[in-house]
């Protein structure tokens, strides 16, 4: 009988996940949630056999490299790996893995709203209840653009863009696409989504683009300063991926000048440190702006630690784990 494997969990889970680890293996919570400093993420290397990271830990080479030889897995709470070197990780005999599906219908959901709230200027209406300004109904006053029958391009077909496509294909959207690889013929027909080979020629034609990708180092500003000046001046963007796909001082100078609708942001590239030209946009009633929160549902949540623990368990028990994130996903 095997001693149980100590896990270090960088942030703090939903009880229900940490009552399960605390059953299975020998756990080190961060129970008051404070982030990790570099130096406890230091000392957890040094320790742990296995680590639990979220999106909000740096595991670079540099932590990699003063991992102890008892590390072994490093399982993250989350769908993106953006913020470990998995590559490095991987040449060190450490297994990476995360929480894919869980978290797909959530954050599709959100980018849905974010579609809907910014072209019909939901922020804004709010806005104006909330201080008292409503005077009134006129038939010229608070007129948004209409989302039935516009062109959504997908920027990333993969779970979460498929998940956005059947929504969005609900609210009468035509759904367009561009993806690493074209998806086969009978997903492609299922979805009625049309493929674009050249995002550039997609952008061109889009009214609302729709950032589903992960982050990599070839997603690294795809939609850089000259893709977005494709855009038509009067389409919209939106982002629950990551913010560093978008070149986000770009962006926000088009919105300024007018040159670009406006766009609906769930993501960040300082995260969360939000540029506050973003902010002033916001008063301005251009831009909608979410803190991180596409994925965030309880039950997401506990879908997601619970993915955590199975990855964990197959580990310790030999097998292979089934969310393994490998260099060719990347
Ligand atoms: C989470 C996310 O907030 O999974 C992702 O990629 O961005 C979000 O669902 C985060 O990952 C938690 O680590």
């Amino acid at each position: 009988n095997r001693k149980k494997p100590l896990v270090v969990v960088t942030r703090k889970l939903p009880d229900t996940v940490e009552t399960r680890m605390r059953e299975l293996f020998e756990t080190r919570l961060n129970v008051d949630d404070t982030p990790m400093s570099q130096a406890d993420l230091v000392a957890a290397v040094k320790t742990a056999e296995v680590l639990v990271p979220t999106v909000t830990d740096r595991i670079d080479a540099a932590l990699l490299s003063q991992a102890g030889p008892q590390l072994r897995l490093i399982a993250q709470f989350g769908n993106g790996v953006d913020n470990i070197d998995v590559a490095t990780a991987i040449q060190r005999g450490i297994t990476v893995t995360n929480t894919p599906g869980v978290l797909t219908e959530d954050t599709a959901d959100m980018t849905m709203a974010l579609i809907l709230a910014v072209p019909r200027r939901l922020a804004e209406g709010l806005e104006v209840l909330e201080h008292g300004e409503w005077t009134g109904w006129t038939p010229t006053w608070m007129l948004g653009k209409r989302i039935h029958g516009k062109r959504l391009g997908i920027v990333g077909m993969g779970r979460i863009g498929q998940a956005l496509a059947r929504r969005a294909a609900a609210f009468g959207m035509q759904i367009h696409y561009h993806n690493r690889r074209r998806l086969p013929e009978k997903v492609e027909q299922a979805l009625d989504a049309t493929y674009w080979e050249s995002l550039d020629q997609m952008l061109a034609r889009m009214d609302i683009v729709s950032v589903n990708c992960p982050h990599t180092p070839a997603t690294y500003h795809l939609l850089s300063a000259r893709r977005l000046k494709l855009l038509k001046k009067e389409a919209f963007v939106v982002n629950t991926a990551r913010g560093e796909i978008i070149d986000e001082v770009a962006l926000t100078r088009m919105i300024e000048a007018g040159d670009l609708a406006g766009a609906g942001l769930d993501v960040f590239e300082s995260e969360p440190a939000v540029n506050p030209r973003l902010i002033k946009l916001a008063k301005a009633g251009k831009v909608v702006l979410l803190p991180h929160m596409g994925s965030a549902t309880i039950e997401g949540r506990i879908d997601m630690g619970d993915k955590v623990i199975v990855n964990i368990k197959a580990f310790m028990d030999g097998h292979k784990p089934p969310d393994r994130v490998l260099p060719s996903m990347l």
